[in-house]
């Protein structure tokens, strides 16, 4: 199977994310994308491939322009104040800041932009993230391309993950929405339905919001319910899209300490609403995040399991496109995330 990965992603390096005022070491590391590569290597079976270059085109396709150029500018003005360390918002648009008075307006200095586009404290911006984030886009964006190029399968490892960024901020260790920005360039490409499944632990808040309203962009997800767990705002099975997508969002909350019996049991109901969509090219949004050892999340699931979900994956019978969102357990990132690939291809 192709594997396609950057090593510009290493230039995303922040130290530390504060959670409830707590400054810890951040658990997005770059060695999380190297034991993955480590892994894709010493198992044989996969061709390793840089990215093309797309431009920003099939990324301002998805994203607020204006996010986009901040992402670019971020650092540079910041650096300009005579500022280093890690580049983290104290002040955020919360909506009821300005209820009632009409939206806000782009700040123009660096204390205040971040709080514009950011909506969290544990997503910092260094010197090396704009490089980072386009590479992350352009490897989703050409792990696509082999798709629509004959592959039936081919794997994206992207870092930074993007499932929680959405059209116009972002956040949860995400910047560009790589899985988003690859399902919108194969419905331009197919002019076909494309379905996105995500089964990172936490609910693709970002995917979500930018196909909330499009019949011919199916989202389904299962993550840990998020009336306990991050993002706590999305989620919930009551959403299922409005206008043209009513009906093509899908959420099927998960119980805290989940077994691999019960996740695969409501992975089939989640792969039986992607087989009743229509399209030939599927998007996973991979989390490792779900596995029991994980710091940062309580479910039960085994390294047993990836091959069989990845197994079911892949009896949908659709070319398939597998972008890297979450994982934290870093022992574990590799196998499970071969094991996963090795259930879609099939062997
Ligand atoms: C892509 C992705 O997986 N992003 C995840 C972002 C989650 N951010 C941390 C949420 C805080 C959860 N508290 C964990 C307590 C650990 N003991
Ligand atoms: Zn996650």
């Amino acid at each position: 199977m192709l594997a396609v990965w950057s090593g510009r992603h290493a230039g995303h390096d922040p130290q530390h994310e504060v959670q409830f005022g707590e400054r810890i070491p951040i658990y997005e590391v770059p060695a999380r994308a190297e034991a993955i590569r480590a892994a894709l290597e010493a198992d044989g079976g996969f061709s390793l491939v840089g990215p093309r270059d797309h431009g920003t085109g099939p990324i301002e396709a998805v994203h607020d322009p204006a996010m986009l150029r901040y992402l670019e500018e971020a650092w540079r003005d910041w650096e300009a104040l005579g500022r280093g360390g890690e580049l983290v918002p104290h002040t955020v648009l919360h909506p009821g800041l300005r209820e009632g008075m009409g939206p806000a307006a782009e700040p123009s200095t660096p204390a205040g932009r971040i709080g514009f586009w950011c909506f969290e404290t544990m997503t910092p911006i260094v010197a090396g993230t704009y490089e980072a984030v386009r590479a992350a886009a352009d490897v989703g964006l050409t792990a696509a391309d082999a798709v629509l190029g004959g592959e039936r399968a081919a794997y994206a490892l992207c870092r930074p993950p993007g499932h929680h960024a959405a059209r116009a901020v972002f956040g949860g260790y995400c910047f560009l929405n790589n899985a988003a920005i690859a399902a919108e360039h194969l419905v331009r490409e197919t002019g076909e339905p494309v379905a996105v499944l995500d089964v990172d632990y936490h609910h693709g808040n970002g995917t979500q919001q930018l196909f909330w309203e499009r019949g011919d962009v199916l989202y389904v997800s299962l993550h840990g319910d998020t009336r306990r767990a991050y993002p706590y705002f999305t989620g919930s099975p009551e959403e299922t899209g409005a206008g043209r997508g009513r009906g093509a969002t899908m959420n099927v909350p998960l119980p805290e300490g989940c077994s691999d019996d019960r996740y695969l049991d409501l992975l089939d109901r989640a792969l039986e609403a992607v087989a009743g969509f229509p399209g030939e090219t599927l998007v996973v949004s991979l989390g490792l995040d779900t596995l029991a050892e994980d710091p940062i999340t309580d479910l039960a699931l085994t390294l047993d399991v990836y091959p069989e979900i990845g197994r079911r994956v892949g009896a949908l019978g659709r070319r398939t496109v597998v972008v890297q969102e979450g994982g934290y357990h870093l022992p574990s990132l590799g196998e499970g995330v071969v094991g996963f690939l090795r259930g879609v291809g099939g062997g």
